[in-house]
């Protein structure tokens, strides 16, 4: 059987440095190739190869695919939410373009897997606001909600068309520790971790009730690991699969925080990424990977702020 190699786009960000040191662990540091239009992550460097590459440089991406012998890509280049709405082209532009791209060379060179992101930003104010179900109601009102939902669309008809084995996950919010986070409504739960330690208070973009479905990097790259190594007849949803981790609000997590750091303030001053987290469901509904794939998350709100909490504090 031909050996893995695994190009990741986007590598550099959020996700993309935790899910490039966790592929590395599984298929060998030479055989996960982390690509980005920006510099090198510090935390990537010296652990394997990096290429500079812009995923909207179609020639570029499908020479890079060809010279490293490229079996599987993960693509995480894309515009979040809240920076998609102050420049809307541009979102739709790389989004789509650079998610065509991909698929296209995946069928052209018979790519074994590749791996796309979706989110819960998919869904808009139509849909139901708890427990959210994998079909139901989808009418976006963000250009990065939009470009996702066109964007499972054509995940699935590259399957059903051509056979490209395309897996994706809609994720909530992530949290994490390792990398910030890059442009999402949802940074204030990450944001509010830095502050905390350092000022001992956070101004909040968004009001105290707003309930947003959340989830723990660990969780999220377990979840992604998990969905890409499921073998492919338990893989039913070739949109992408609902994933849930916690729901909480501002209010909560302030809280869970003030129990390590009582003199911890949060404030509130609710801006344009305030209409959007209005239009998201609270919770999510995710039965369908759990009985597809066997997924389940393991970080409750209080696991994850304590595992936050302890990794910050050993960083400082
Ligand atoms: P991020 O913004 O932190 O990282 C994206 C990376 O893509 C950046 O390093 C950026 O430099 C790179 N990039 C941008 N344009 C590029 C181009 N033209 N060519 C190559 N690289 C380019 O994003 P993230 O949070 O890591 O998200 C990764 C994926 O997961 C995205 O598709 C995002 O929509 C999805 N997602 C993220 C979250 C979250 O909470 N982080 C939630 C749901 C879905
Ligand atoms: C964002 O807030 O845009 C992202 C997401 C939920 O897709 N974190």
């Amino acid at each position: 059987m031909q050996k893995e190699k695994i190009l990741v786009i986007g590598a550099s960000g959020q996700i993309g440095v935790e899910l490039t040191m966790a592929l590395r662990k599984i298929y060998g540091n030479a055989n996960v190739v982390a690509s980005d239009l920006r510099e090198q992550n510090p935390l990537l460097e010296g652990t394997g190869p990096y290429v500079s590459l812009d995923v909207m440089n179609k020639e570029m991406l499908h020479v890079q695919v060809i010279r490293q012998n490229i079996t599987q890509v993960y693509l995480l280049a894309a515009i979040l939410s809240a920076t998609g709405e102050k420049n809307p082209g541009l979102a739709w532009n790389l989004n789509m373009q650079g998610l065509l791209n991909v698929l296209d060379i995946a069928r052209e060179e018979k790519m074994h897997k590749v791996y796309w992101p979706s989110s819960i930003a998919v869904f808009g104010p139509t849909s139901p606001r708890q427990n959210c179900p994998q079909q139901t109601i989808i009418e976006p009102i963000t250009v990065y909600g939009i470009s996702k939902y066109a964007g499972e669309f054509w995940c699935n008809y590259f399957f059903q068309r051509f056979g490209v084995d395309v897996r994706s996950i809609r994720y909530p919010g992530l949290i994490s520790y390792k990398s910030a986070p890059g442009g999402g409504t949802t940074d204030y739960a990450v944001e509010i971790f830095h502050d905390a330690m350092s000022d001992k208070s956070y101004e909040c973009f968004l009001s105290e009730d707003t309930y947003l479905p959340m989830m723990y990097m660990p969780d999220a790259i377990r979840a992604t690991i998990e969905l890409m190594e499921a073998p492919a007849d338990r893989i039913k949803v070739r949109t992408s699969y609902n994933v849930s981790g916690m729901s909480f609000s501002p209010k909560e997590i302030a809280a869970e925080i003030q129990k390590s750091i009582p003199d911890f303030k949060m404030s509130y001053k609710p801006d344009y990424r305030q209409h959007i987290a209005d239009s998201w469901p609270q919770s999510i509904d995710d039965s369908v990977a759990r009985s597809d794939w066997g997924w389940k998350e393991e970080f409750s709100l209080a696991a994850m702020s304590k595992d936050m909490l302890d990794n910050l504090r050993q960083q400082k």
